[in-house]
């Protein structure tokens, strides 16, 4: 814990959002970087096309559910009222548009709150959403998770909250809990969440699509140093830290760590510091925890749902769960 007076003490720029976690993260032991610093515009960009990788199933296993099961989705999450939507994270919200397009099959228009950080993103989406399927009204919030859910009251109703892509893997499984128990404090008894998680698998499938043989997901996790170096003005060598990726069986989850290959010291002279690493010495950047039914199904209980469908692909890989709001 830093002390008031050392806190005062510290440049002004630790006191930014990356200011901040930089210092935290690197002053700690074992030294942490939290995953949201990937995703600046490169970051994105590499994202997107970690998406695309073969080894990388997640995505398009996802869409293979939705597209063969959107329509009974809808029609399990309806209870036979008209549904509004709500993407937490929406992105780019390419595989939403199938859950859309069922929406506009089943009651002719559908309202869409896009939620997410990303201005650009969500502007490309609305433009995508409004030009390709007519019928759907989408609203863009800027924002982080909830915010705005109130914006799209629903007497009489059914509101449906999508938490999808295993973004949900990338918390700590308490603080997943939380996120899903604040949205559940903006819904009311019978509203429904769609929650994408990835499941457990073999340990070799989970490696590959966390170290890809093109290094993009290499480049994705390197990309974060540069954003210091750019930012803060460190002077981090990328050809001295090598990518990692891990199976951690006793948590159920996937880690990335970026290893220093050499004993080394790295300046970061925005925030006054100097960072000493041992030969192997790790920065964990990431979780993505992978669940099993049961897993998934304790969070969101003990988020204040109740588990109502799941659906799944031929290999069992990734689920898409409906729970109901209680
Ligand atoms: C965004 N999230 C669900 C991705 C995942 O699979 O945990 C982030 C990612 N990290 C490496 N590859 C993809």
């Amino acid at each position: 814990m830093q002390s008031l007076s050392s806190i005062c003490s510290l440049p002004e720029v630790a006191r930014t959002p990356v200011g901040a976690e930089v210092y935290r993260g690197l002053t700690g032991l074992p030294k942490t970087l939290s995953p949201w610093l990937f995703y600046d515009e490169r970051g994105s960009e590499l994202f997107e096309a970690i998406t695309e990788l073969p080894e990388y199933y997640l995505t398009r296993t996802e869409r293979a559910i939705f597209t063969t099961y959107a329509d009974e989705i809808l029609d399990a999450a309806a209870d036979r009222k008209r549904v509004k939507m709500i993407e937490l994270g929406a992105g780019t919200a390419t595989k939403t548009g199938l859950l859309l397009e069922a929406a506009v099959r089943r009651q002719e228009t559908v309202d869409y709150l896009a939620i997410d950080v990303s201005e650009s993103a969500l502007a490309a989406a609305q433009q995508r959403i409004e030009s390709e399927i007519p019928g759907v009204n989408v609203i863009s919030r800027i924002g982080d998770y909830t915010e705005g859910i109130e914006e799209i009251p629903a007497a009489g109703q059914r509101r449906m909250a999508l938490y999808i892509g295993s973004s949900i893997g990338n918390f700590e499984p308490s603080d997943a809990v939380q996120v899903l128990r604040e949205l559940r404090r903006r819904l009311v008894p019978g509203d429904k969440l769609l929650l994408g998680a990835d499941r457990v698998k073999e340990r070799s499938v989970l490696l590959r699509a966390y170290d890809d043989a093109a290094g993009v997901t290499a480049a994705f996790n390197q990309n974060v140093l540069t954003r210091i170096n750019r930012e803060l003005g460190a002077n981090f060598n990328l050809r001295l830290f090598r990518h990692r990726a891990r199976w951690n069986h006793e948590h159920s989850r996937i880690e990335m760590h970026l290893e220093s290959l050499i004993a080394q010291h790295v300046a970061i002279p925005a925030l006054d510091l100097e960072i000493k690493f041992g030969r192997g010495e790790t920065i964990h950047t990431e979780n993505s925890y992978k669940f099993t039914a049961s897993s998934i199904s304790s969070i969101v209980e003990r988020a204040g749902f109740a588990m109502t469908r799941c659906w799944t692909d031929e290999h069992e890989w990734f689920g898409v769960y409906l729970a109901t709001a209680v």
